[in-house]
């Protein structure tokens, strides 16, 4: 493939509660989708996961459009001709970033697939037609409201429930939940807001059959992680640690982790993903798909790989009006606790225009 337009446009979607984690309250999603064109004037589409400050990932969104118009999109024209296969050896001399490179080779990937009439489900090698739903609940103002956006979900038929902790509202929060809904599966996911000297705090979540404790220490501190692994009963998964293949082998053989948290975006891509589950397949460890609040262009891209036999979690595949009044692209509308995966080529939706239109905050195209 040869590209022959690479378009970056920045999008701003009003959240449809705010979402309150350890590292920052967002009420809107600020979201570079990056489209490109290719010498057969076929189209693909992708979203960039980066949020708009590097508050979760050293990534952001306008340092994102620097890197891939400074230095991905060159790399990728000196090159030629190339298949999406070989995109991320072509950019890997350029450090980190694996945020705007999984978004350039997901748009490539996405053209290439819309040229072979292939769905990226069948490519990546799934073999659900749907995919188990979980939810992630944000921090509340106080547990009344906490256990009514719960109940809100569960009546929806959410199949997990994710919690959002941090210091001063993590056991009673989770206690409280349990309680009311004793069955759940329920987790809890803290994005590095506690320290190695939280073991014996931490090992409070025991009593309340947890299904993993996510990310509790800094993204850096595998071995912390592996000692509190020593300390606390409930599974510890990683998510901000996992940022490539080699990452996922050392966290998996220094027991720094029992789970892990996908997320395409934050590993450099779809492909790298399939190279993680695979490696969790073989050494019997669950894998699940993270989410990133993506709009309907990345959630369609993440329920395909959500539907690869290792994803035996329920992920943060959420239907979209857990997030969004109106979609970027056809709602994906969850149907007993399920979404279906897309099934057309590529990654199978495309962006309503006009919608996409109304919500830019800027849009450049580089030829
Ligand atoms: O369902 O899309 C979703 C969001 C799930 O909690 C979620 N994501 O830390 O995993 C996380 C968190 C997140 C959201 C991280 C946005 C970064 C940006």
């Amino acid at each position: 493939m040869k590209l022959t337009e690479v378009e970056l446009r920045v999008i701003e979607l009003p959240l449809v509660r705010p979402f309150r984690t350890s590292f920052g309250t967002q009420s809107s999603r600020q979201v570079l989708m990056v489209k490109v064109i290719n010498e057969n004037g076929t189209i693909g589409w992708a979203e960039c996961v980066a949020m708009s400050e590097p508050l979760y990932s050293p990534e952001y969104t306008h340092a994102c459009i620097d890197l891939i118009k400074r230095f991905l999109i060159p790399a990728l024209n000196s090159a030629g001709d190339f298949k999406a296969e070989e995109v991320a050896t072509i950019l890997k001399p350029f450090l980190g970033g694996q945020m705007a490179k999984a978004s350039l080779e997901t748009a490539i990937l996405d053209a290439q697939l819309r040229d072979q009439k292939m769905s990226l489900a069948k490519y990546l090698g799934a073999t659900k037609n749907k995919v188990e739903c979980g939810v992630s609940v944000g921090i509340a103002n106080n547990l009344e409201s906490l256990a009514e956006e719960v109940k809100s979900y569960v009546d929806a038929g959410y199949r997990r429930i994710k919690l959002k902790i941090e210091p001063g509202w993590d056991i009673n929060a989770v206690k409280s939940i349990r309680q009311i809904y004793p069955e759940i599966p329920l987790q809890v996911d803290a994005n590095q807001a506690y320290t190695r000297d939280d073991g014996k705090h931490l090992a409070q979540l025991d009593d309340f059959n947890l299904l993993l404790i996510e990310q509790p220490l800094d993204e850096h501190d595998i071995l912390g992680h592996a000692l509190l692994a020593k300390e606390v009963k409930t599974p510890i998964c990683l998510d901000e640690s996992i940022i490539s293949l080699q990452s996922a082998q050392d966290a998996l053989a220094l027991k720094a982790t029992t789970v892990i948290n996908i997320k395409p975006g934050r590993v450099g891509g779809y492909l790298e993903s399939v190279k993680i589950h695979d490696l969790c397949v073989e050494n019997r460890v669950p894998v699940w798909c993270g989410g990133m609040l993506e709009t309907g262009i990345g959630r369609a891209a993440n329920l395909a790989l959500a539907a690869l036999p290792g994803f035996t979690l329920p992920g943060d595949t959420s239907a979209s009006a857990r997030y969004f009044k109106q979609d970027v692209t056809t709602p994906f509308v969850m149907d007993d606790g399920y979404l279906t995966v897309p099934t057309g080529d590529g990654i199978g939706v495309t962006p309503d225009l006009d919608f996409l239109d109304s919500i830019t905050r800027s849009k450049e195209v580089i030829r």
